[in-house]
């Protein structure tokens, strides 16, 4: 017979053995109602053997939840089938888990958070704090690699301003500057940007964020998010033919900002991605802006843009107000006003039509005469800066270093209930 401090040490590593998953067991009928009559029987019949234990039947069940999710555009994918997709992956994360398989673990639950419902989210982040304390146990030797101070991206004295700013567009930095302002109160900023529709750069704002500090850090960040999977945009941009996304770990992601393979072709961004909902460790390293509640409006959306230098955003313009505010490395930011669309040729589709057809790296002049002698605003946005750019304003934005930003986007209330 075994002590009482035996038996509980016994259920300690049963309960370490298992991801539970609270949600998912107590809310599996009703969502597999809910897919049965979204006509998903086979989806059904694979998930019941996947809570069973039938490893194959979870993968199987995982692959039609997917296909689910890509028969159309994403805006017209039936919600049940994110739910059913985020099922999936946590009935095969369990099932690789009890396994001691880590980092296929995971994947599978981040897979689930990218993807998808907001049912399931909670045994997702649960089970990842989980397997994420596994993972590292098994891995801090061979991740962490202490390399002194080659473990920082960007390193001040690199800089060489003459040479940063020699891939710009044409005209950069010869019209009018975005107005600077250190330590703006919210009355200001409320005052004589938010309330005119005036960009500028808003400086010493951001010293109370440990991100400041931490990100510039690979190891802190190999430490913190490497096994976990992000999606990032590979090639010149996303309105290029070749441009293409793919889903790597963060790891992965770091190696090739590292491995300076700066050929525009295969520039690798994690761009406009909402990383902090996924990541919660890094989520806390920043701090929504005070600015962000002017209007009495609502956060749109957190993204992150990380990426070696020589990312661009092309020229486009967003519904909402935006803080982007810039941790790591600089930016060469250009703004055109909103009244200025009709001189900046939108793209006819519905789904470009708030990005520009012109190429501000090489203007063709013949085609596009109207943007030539446009008067527009720029700046470089530097460590510890904050952009605010209006609604509808336009902005290109092109990395000058490797460069982690993070943009907050907000309504204000009359646009508050008006789809993003
Ligand atoms: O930083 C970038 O590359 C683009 C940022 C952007 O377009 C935005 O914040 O809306």
């Amino acid at each position: 017979m075994s002590t009482p401090d035996a038996a509980a040490a016994d259920v300690a590593e049963a309960v370490e053995d298992v991801l539970e998953t609270p949600i998912l067991d107590a809310e599996r009928p009703n969502l597999l109602d809910q897919i049965s009559e979204q006509g998903g029987y086979a989806f059904v019949r694979m998930a019941t053997l996947a809570a069973g234990g039938d490893m194959r039947a979870a993968e199987v069940a995982k692959e039609m939840a997917w296909e689910q999710l890509h028969c159309g555009p994403w805006h017209s994918v039936v919600p049940i089938w994110r739910d059913a997709y985020a099922m999936a992956c946590l009935h095969v994360a369990k099932l690789q888990y009890a396994a001691g398989e880590w980092s296929p673990v995971l994947r599978a639950l981040d897979m689930g958070l990218i993807m998808g419902g907001l049912t399931l989210r909670e045994d997702l982040n649960n089970a990842i704090r989980k397997a994420s304390k596994k993972a590292r146990s098994a891995a801090t030797t061979a991740m962490e690699v202490d390399c002194g101070d080659s473990s920082k991206f960007v390193r001040k004295e690199d800089f060489d301003m003459a040479q940063l700013q020699h891939n710009l567009p044409v005209k950069s930095l010869s019209s009018k500057n975005v107005g600077r302002r250190s330590s703006l109160s919210l009355e200001g900023f409320l005052q004589d940007y938010f309330l005119t529709g005036s960009p500028v750069v808003i400086s010493d704002c951001m010293a109370d964020w440990p991100a400041t500090s931490k990100w510039n850090d690979i190891n802190y960040l190999k430490r913190t998010a490497g096994f976990r999977t992000v999606p990032v945009e590979v090639g010149k941009n996303y309105l290029c033919q070749e441009w293409k996304q793919e889903l790597i770990t963060f790891s992965e992601f770091l190696e090739r900002i590292q491995s300076n393979d700066c050929s525009s072709a295969n520039t690798t961004y994690l761009a406009q991605h909402p990383l902090f909902d996924q990541i919660q460790e890094l989520r806390q390293d920043i701090v929504i802006p005070d600015y962000c509640f002017t209007g009495g409006g609502e956060m749109k959306s957190l993204n992150a843009w990380f990426g070696p230098g020589g990312t661009v955003t092309p020229l486009h313009h967003d519904p909402h107000h935006n803080i982007l505010a810039q941790v790591v490395g600089k930016k060469y930011v250009r703004l055109y006003s909103s009244s200025l669309s009709e001189e900046l040729y939108p793209h006819a589709e519905t789904m470009l039509c708030n990005s520009s057809k012109v190429d501000l790296d090489h203007i063709d002049e013949v085609e596009f005469p109207k943007v030539v002698n446009l008067e527009f605003f720029d700046c470089i946005l530097n460590e510890g800066e904050m952009l605010y750019i209006p609604p509808k304003w336009w902005h290109y934005v092109k990395s000058l270093t490797t460069s982690f930003s993070v943009s907050f986007w907000w309504g204000d209330s009359a646009s508050s209930s008006s789809p993003s």
